[in-house]
This record gives structure tokens, sequence and C-alpha cells, in this order.
């Protein structure tokens, strides 16, 4: 994304403080160092290219220059007052991230819980929340999101753990990335105060992939298949296991994949 495109894209929206980066190691970074900072209230950066971007627990989330979408936002503490409103903030990004797609391009997208979003089920985006904990006391919450929006910004099949995709794969023509970056940014604003709101889990929930599939679920170091019933009212996900008992899961404890993957 261009700077012009960036600067349009967040003309009237209520950041207290924003910045694009031509190129930066991660975009969650310069965000943790603003709160850390004192930065204070719903603050936005965004980087052409990162060249240490994260995935989840030490992965790594590849953005080139001029082909994808990657920003941090900082959320007030007051959107994420306790623990169960911060695993609810996991699925805010995705969801906002499938709202814009379908009102803007009418991509259906779907949720790979907790917190991918797949379209044609290959990965198009990735969500990174991270928690900043002085002590018990919540300091920051920061959202990373990356998107795959033009096919070029998709990297090779070698190095992924799941297949990959973009917009531009999906739609069959390119899509300016300012227009898509603010679509997603009213709906991470409407959404980042109603987190505890049953309508929030409901929302999450109609995005879900593999709903009343059978997935392999894998959990420590075995994998078990299960049918995927849907969200448990604090974002876990609830599994009918082979043995007929139904379990909820909480990120982190298990991860997913559909059945035809193995
Ligand atoms: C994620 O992690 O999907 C979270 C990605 C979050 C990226 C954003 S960009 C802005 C902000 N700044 C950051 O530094 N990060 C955030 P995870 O579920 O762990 O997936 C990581 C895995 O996705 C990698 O191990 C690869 O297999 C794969 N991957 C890497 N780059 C990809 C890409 N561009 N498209 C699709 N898959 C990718």
């Amino acid at each position: 994304m261009k700077q012009i495109e960036f600067e349009q894209a967040i003309v009237d929206l209520p950041l207290t403080r924003q910045e694009y980066f031509p190129t930066i190691g991660s975009t969650n970074d310069a965000v943790a160092n603003w709160a850390r900072e004192g930065t204070q209230g719903l603050a936005l950066a965004a980087a052409d290219e990162q060249t240490r971007g994260r995935g989840r627990a030490g992965r790594r989330w590849v953005t080139p220059t001029g082909s994808a979408l990657a920003f941090s936002l900082l959320l007030e503490r007051a959107s994420a007052p306790e623990p169960a409103t911060l695993a609810r903030a996991a699925g805010l990004g995705a969801v906002a991230v499938c709202e814009a797609l379908e009102a803007n391009y009418s991509l259906r997208a779907q949720i790979k819980w907790p917190n991918d979003v797949l379209l044609n089920g290959k990965k198009v985006c990735g969500v990174l929340p991270e928690a900043h904990w002085t002590g018990e006391h919540l300091q920051a919450l920061i959202l990373g999101i990356g998107i795959n929006v033009a096919a070029k910004s998709v990297p090779p099949a070698e190095g992924l753990s799941f297949p990959a995709t973009s917009i531009e794969e999906s739609l069959g023509h390119q899509v300016p990335s300012g227009e898509l970056l603010r679509a997603i940014l009213f709906r991470l604003i409407e959404w980042k105060d109603r987190l505890s709101e049953p309508g929030f889990i409901e929302a999450w929930d109609a995005w879900l992939a593999y709903k009343g599939q059978s997935v392999i679920f894998a959990a420590d170091s075995h994998s078990i298949e299960a049918e995927l019933l849907g969200l448990a009212e604090d974002g876990g996900l609830k599994l009918k296991l082979p043995s007929g008992e139904v379990r909820a899961f909480q990120m982190g404890e298990i991860q997913i994949r559909p059945t035809e993957h193995q």
C-alpha cells in the first residue's frame, strides 16, 4: 500500500496516533513501542513491507513490498478489560475482514478458528493478537492483521503449513488496498466495544469454516478426528469427539485442519 492510499483510508477515523512505514520489521512492534511510550486510545501502524513479520508462536508472516496489507491497531484498554474479552479480541480482526470482503467485493470468506481468514479454503489473511501485561494489569492489546491483496503477495507453497491465496486470485482482478483497509477499520471500530455482547460471538460463529464437518484437531502430541460444532460462548471451539462427548477447547490448546489435508 502506498502512503497516499493510507492517508486517504484513515480520513476522519477516530485515531489517536497513526504512522505509515514504507518498510519495517513488524507493525506489531511499532505499536507495542507506542504503548510503552504511553500512547492511549486507538492507534494504527501500517507498512508496505515487513522484513520480520510475525505469525503466532514464533512463526513468520511474509509481507512483500507493493502487494499486501499489513497493519496493527492498538486497542483502548477499555475494549479489553478482562481475559474473556481477550479471547474474543482474537476473533475481532477476522470478523472485520470477512465483513469487509463481503460488503466491498461480495466475497464469501470463512474463518478457520480462531482467526485465519480463508477464501476458497485457502488462507488469505492472518491475525496476530498480542497482549502486554504489567503484572496482572493489561497494558495494551494489539491486533496485527496481514492480508494477501495482490497475487504476488502469496509466498511460495513450499514454505507454507496451509495453502494460501490472495484477494486478486479470488476476484480475478486487483483491488485498491486503501479502500479495503478503510472498510476493515470501520468494522473494527464498530465491533471493538461490543466484544462482550452475544451478538459478537454469533457474528464470529456465522463465518466459521468446516461447521458440521469432520476436522482433525491436534492437541499436545496427538491428533483426533472430531466434528466441528461451532463457537462456545467464550469464543472457544466446540467439538464432538469420537466418543460422542462434546467439549469446548480454548485458543492455543488445539489447532484444527480439515480432514482432506491429511
Ligand atoms: C498468522 O500467524 O496468521 C498471523 C499473521 C499476522 C500478520 C500480521 S501483519 C501485521 C502484523 N505485524 C506482524 O508482524 N504480524 C501481524 P500463524 O497462524 O502462526 O500463521 C503463520 C504461518 O502462515 C506461517 O508459518 C506460514 O506457513 C504462513 N504464512 C506466512 N506468510 C503468509 C502469507 N503472506 N500468506 C499466507 N500464509 C502465510
